[in-house]
């Protein structure tokens, strides 16, 4: 494509990048946007006026982009996720419009500071924990990468709870996060869409496969989209989410008249409950009709729009694999698979083979979890009230599958009965995986050892079916986001260190330290912006270890056994007041799905073995306990950069991969770590004498799950760790954490008193490194200089080149 300036046209002004000019947009949107004035405008004033400003400034490379993407009818990139973690909107938006340092001087006018009005920007929860996270890093890496893609998700009214501590315990209180508006999201209303629910379905004359659906329940889906833009580069692209509406005849004006005001509103607020809240729990199922409502909602709104985009520009359905990929972000969009069979066959009238062989190269399927209880699993009789078409379409789909499958395994029926997406157990059950497997071009776990896994295991007959259809993947984190932004003065550093700042989007750059980590100034500065970044947090002394355990609160990741260390280093040093302790601040953070008891004894537990500690003076010197409050990104973005030292003791075979990990390892955090998930990959890449290992491996784990797992033996001769449980049932942490002891003792799923001594001896180890801080400090940078791989351009680029099969659309830059 040639020169392009979209305003040309229509004679706009382009927008300046000096102060003054940025000023006087910032003015303008104050006094015309906002309708206030500099002398009357409230803090909220000024941090709207400064995002539309700025939001402004995108606007031209948005305008591009749509124009290069429709211009080169490329193969789109559709991501489907009931989740996005975008973080905080404002400082992003800054920084990749490059208008940072003229909105600090700009925002002068308004009588405050930048940092004040960016403590304003509210970030949009719209996701738990890693999945959420890894979408956004995701888009922001497509735009970078120029892949012309669109993220599509649910605008839900209430993201993540609002956690905060109640007498040590976990309280939620509902995530209002568009209450003072969203200055980001562009409305959409002419692209909205219509989705049916319930009813019944009627043969069509003439037809075997064609039916018509008539639905009981119409509910409209209304979208908004905000916008991603690339670093480096020109390409803007969306992030389109759908909001749910009653349509104009769900309110009953006659019975508002009559004066029953609820009644005549019941309908529009049923519509409206799809899109109201975010389900707080990330690896369960939840069996309710709710949120199956909520995916075939995201999933029928986003076809019909893509099929909308697609016709824009194509008119033979052949096409439409070529210029489609539709990314499944776990099983919760898989629903997407019959409906748009449905709507090729019933609402296009294509046959069927055509229809299916469409489909099945039109979806691949990420797979995020080993967890067997977060494999989605729907009753038939719920999808038979809710979807009756889809469930119709289901069978069809299995019933063919299935003679595929006795074709290749004649007579094979435990296979059949294995692989079937109908589960026949005490209540006959959809398999969401199976589906998502059976219907999509290609399937990957997101780090080598859960794919391997995958194909072992949960997923091993159709690897045996299908062995090309599965790869992997590995995640990646944004590096943008998780160094620029979250480490400004650890950024600054490694640019000068490389002499330019291209690593932001050339990550594997990094190894460029490497030739650094001796040099005693460089050590010397690499130190001092960990200190820096400790003072911040101001979590603890900042001369201690800051050991760091941030994530989602789950048995398998194992807070407990963190924990148990804390204790029995608590008890040490009350045995041994004068002992050479090593100081050390640990932090914990993280939320718990709200109905997961054992999740929140943990962390009812960690308050008071924190308390009991702070309120020792002997102990207190040494150890101490923080739990921060409300986890999220942002708080993410404070933490990271402050840690010495990361912890990622899930028991081997559970955590897929980890993102928390790579996040940390980027930023000088050094790790003790099992075998699992992306650790693996981690420790072969910075080098085994970097990072501190311990436990079973996953292979291990099970044998010991096979041959009889006795918790017990572990505490009986273990001293330490009889130890440390028993203090916990005496009540010495205020009575709490007695259920996590008689778990323990009673079975220990997780293996956590299995891998205690070795978690302990890793932890010496951690200490004996710590005490020499030129040894420490160099294995810091090594991990910084060999986590490269670990950028989520990288997790792009390969999802583009193996999966996608789709290459770059370059957007032209203005008047070249
Ligand atoms: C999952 C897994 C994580 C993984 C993340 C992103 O538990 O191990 O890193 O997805 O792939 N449910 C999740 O958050």
């Amino acid at each position: 494509m040639g020169p392009m300036d979209l305003r040309q046209g229509i004679g706009l002004r382009r927008l300046g990048t000096t102060t003054d000019e940025f000023q006087q947009d910032l003015l303008s949107s104050l006094y015309y946007r906002r309708g206030t004035t500099v002398e009357s405008a409230s803090a909220h004033d000024a941090y709207d006026a400064l995002a539309l400003t700025v939001r402004d400034r995108l606007a031209d490379r948005r305008a591009r982009t749509a124009a290069a993407h429709y211009a080169s009818n490329p193969r789109w990139v559709y991501y489907l996720s009931a989740e996005y973690l975008l973080g905080a909107q404002l400082e992003q938006n800054l920084l990749y419009s490059g208008t940072g340092e003229v909105a600090a001087q700009a925002v002068k006018a308004l009588g405050r500071s930048l940092q004040e009005i960016e403590d304003l920007d509210v970030e949009p929860g719209l996701g738990n924990g890693g999945l959420g996270r890894l979408a956004a890093c995701l888009v922001d890496s497509m735009a970078t990468r120029d892949i012309p893609a669109v993220g599509y998700g649910i605008r839900y009214d209430f993201g993540i709870f609002k956690q905060s501590l109640e007498n040590g315990g976990q309280a939620e209180r509902p995530d209002d996060w568009a209450f003072q508006g969203n200055p980001w999201e562009f409305p959409a209303p002419d692209d909205r869409q219509t989705v049916g629910f319930y009813g019944h379905t009627e043969p069509i004359a003439g037809s075997q496969t064609r039916k018509r659906w008539v639905p009981g329940e119409i509910v409209l889906g209304e979208p908004s989209h905000m916008l991603v833009p690339g670093y480096g580069t020109e390409t803007v692209n969306i992030v389109r989410l759908w909001r749910a509406r009653g349509s104009e005849a769900s309110f009953d004006l006659s019975r508002f008249s009559a004066g029953q005001y609820a009644e005549a509103v019941q309908e529009a607020v049923r519509a409206e409950n799809i899109s109201k809240v975010l389900y707080p729990d990330d690896s369960t199922e939840l069996g309710r009709e709710l949120r199956l409502k909520q995916q075939y909602f995201l999933c029928s709104c986003s076809l019909r729009d893509i099929i909308r985009r697609f016709r824009l520009r194509n008119s033979d359905w052949a096409d439409f694999a070529a210029k489609t990929i539709i990314q499944l972000n776990d099983t919760h969009p898989t629903i997407a698979i019959p409906e748009l069979m449905r709507l090729l066959v019933d609402e296009y009238e294509l046959d069927w083979d055509q229809a299916w062989s469409i489909t099945r190269r039109t979806f691949a399927y990420t797979c995020h979890t080993l967890l067997p209880e977060a494999l989605e699993t729907w009753p038939v009789h719920l999808f038979e009230r809710l979807l009756p078409r889809h469930l119709e379409i289901i069978y069809l789909i299995n019933l063919l599958f299935l003679r595929e499958v006795e074709a290749r395994f004649p007579g094979d029926n435990d296979r059949l009965r294995r692989m079937s997406i109908i589960g026949e157990g005490d209540e006959r059950r959809v398999r969401m995986a199976h589906l998502a497997v059976v219907g999509t071009e290609a399937v990957n776990g997101v780090a080598e050892l859960h794919s391997k896994l995958l194909r072992e295991t949960v997923l091993q007959d159709f690897a045996d079916l299908w062995p090309a259809k599965f790869q992997n993947v590995t995640n990646g984190v944004s590096p943008r986001r998780f160094v620029k932004l979250a480490n400004p003065r650890l950024a600054d550093l490694i640019t000068e260190g490389l002499g330019d700042d291209g690593w932001l989007n050339d990550l594997e750059r990094l190894a460029e330290l490497e030739s650094l980590a001796d040099d005693a100034a460089f050590m010397e500065r690499w130190r001092a912006v960990k200190r820096a970044n400790k003072v911040d947090l101001a979590a603890g002394d900042p001369d201690s270890l800051t050991d760091v355990m941030i994530k989602r609160f789950h048995e398998y990741k194992r807070q407990q056994l963190k924990l148990l260390h804390v204790i029995t280093m608590y008890q040490r040093i009350r045995q041994n007041p004068a002992g050479d302790w090593v100081p050390r601040t640990v932090l914990f953070a993280g939320k718990a799905a709200p109905a997961y008891h054992a999740a929140k004894n943990i962390i009812r537990l960690i308050n008071a073995v924190g308390a009991t500690i702070a309120a020792d003076p002997v102990v207190s010197p040494y150890l101490k306990v923080v739990f921060a409050e409300n986890y999220n990104v942002t708080l993410a973005e404070r933490i990271i950069p402050a840690a010495d030292l990361s912890e990622q003791i899930s028991l081997a075979g559970k955590e897929a991969s980890g993102t928390g990990n790579m996040k940390l390892a980027l930023n000088g955090a050094l790790t003790v770590g099992t075998l699992d998930g992306a650790n693996i990959e981690i420790r072969a890449r910075v080098g085994e004498e970097n990072f501190f290992l311990f436990g079973l491996d996953a292979y291990q784990a099970a044998e010991v799950q096979i041959r009889g797992y006795n918790p017990r033996e572990h505490y009986e001769w273990d001293t330490e760790l009889k130890a440390a449980l028993d203090a916990i049932t005496a009540g010495r942490f205020d009575g709490a954490g007695r259920e996590l002891v008689d778990s323990l003792l009673g079975w220990d799923e997780y293996l956590t008193l299995a891998d205690y001594r070795s978690y302990l001896d890793a932890q010496e180890e951690v200490e004996r490194a710590w005490r020499d801080p030129a040894r420490w400090t160099r294995m810091s940078i090594l991990n910084t200089a060999h986590s490269g791989f670990f950028s989520s351009d990288r997790t792009i680029a390969d999802y583009a080149a193996r999966i996608w099969r789709v290459a770059p659309v370059t957007v032209p830059k203005e008047d070249q």
